[in-house]
């Protein structure tokens, strides 16, 4: 695979959101997007084959069912960019679908070199299809991929898995336009959300009986030990999952279970935690299908065709850049 690097600036990235997050007033914060590094990209691949947790199955049989009428609703030539692909292993079935109607270039854009290597493995035997990986941040690399395609080519981005989740309501509407920006009209966005369902259902998903989603959790801790030498102490933090009604999401939290002191040395800082205050780690906001079409409108898209899946309700959007 040839692979554009930038020169990385993720670890600056990495110091400034954390510092900025732990050390405001008010509740802490980490940035959900670091929970994903080798170790924790391993343990999301874990939770998407637990039985709890179905959001990664209904969004793969949904690509799977649906990929050929997905690709034959799209203007041809097409480039295909998808934004943080995690191993890759869903997409295949599109760029097979892909590829019976045209060869055609697929650019993963990933922060995360380990998952560009693992898209690469998974889907680089595909005929038809070339690969050209980014290693940057979503925006960034939509926009290194759209400026090389050439006159007459349309881009098709994937926004799979429910990603969108992670952002608050109206920061969904603004990183949308965004990538809309970025689009020319006739440009399309598959955008995988996932949908609200009983809240037992979705806490049990979040706080799964073995333990693993709380093992994601806490990797992000010991990421930051390992990458800022901190001194977090895992065993005095538990992972916290609960339902916002007002948000309709999910937060992840990691509970302190003590009054404590954590120096990031590496980032040359010291932060309390009081007993039983919280660092907020990630939000998956939950969506009624029928709100994606007002979402897309409101960002510059038209949301033409959406699949829905029932056993473990999801929904794939086609939206269509106006
Ligand atoms: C990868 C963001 C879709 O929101 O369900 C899974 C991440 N966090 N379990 C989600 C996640 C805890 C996941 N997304």
């Amino acid at each position: 695979m040839r692979q554009q690097t930038q020169p990385t600036v993720t670890s600056n990235s990495l110091v400034s959101g954390i510092r900025e997050g732990l050390t405001r007033p008010g509740q802490k914060q980490l940035p959900s997007k670091f929970l994903y590094d080798e170790v924790g990209s391993a343990l999301f691949e874990a939770i998407s084959v637990l039985p709890e947790y179905g959001l990664t199955r209904a969004d793969v049989r949904l690509l799977r069912r649906h990929a050929t009428d997905i690709v034959s609703r799209l203007p041809l030539p097409v480039i295909v960019a998808e934004l943080g692909t995690g191993s890759g292993k869903k997409t295949r079935w599109l760029l097979e679908a892909l590829a019976r109607r045209r060869p055609s270039c697929y650019c993963p854009i990933e922060i995360s070199r380990s998952a560009l290597a693992m898209c690469q493995r998974e889907l680089g035997d595909i005929e038809a299809i070339s690969i050209v990986g980014y290693e940057a941040e979503y925006l960034e690399g939509l926009a290194q991929v759209a400026a090389r395609r050439r006159d007459g080519e349309h881009l098709l981005v994937l926004f799979l898995g429910s990603t969108i989740g992670n952002f608050e309501r109206p920061a969904a509407v603004e990183f949308l336009r965004d990538v809309r920006q970025i689009l020319r009209t006739g440009d399309s966005l598959l955008l995988g959300t996932d949908l609200e369902k009983p809240v037992a259902q979705l806490l049990a998903a979040y706080d799964d009986p073995l333990g693993i989603t709380a093992a994601f959790n806490l990797n992000l801790l010991a990421r930051i030990n390992r990458e800022l030498e901190a001194d977090f102490a895992l065993q005095q933090f538990r992972h916290l999952a609960r339902y916002n009604p007002a948000a309709r999401s999910i937060e992840m939290h990691l509970r302190s279970t003590h009054t404590q002191t954590v120096t990031l040395r590496a980032a040359g800082f010291t932060i309390t935690l009081e007993k039983d205050e919280t660092i907020w780690t990630e939000s998956c906001h939950k969506y009624a299908a029928s709100e994606v079409p007002l979402l897309a409108t409101k960002a510059g898209f038209d949301c033409t065709t959406q699949w829905l899946d029932h056993e473990w309700p999801f929904a794939e959007s086609l939206l269509v850049a106006a």
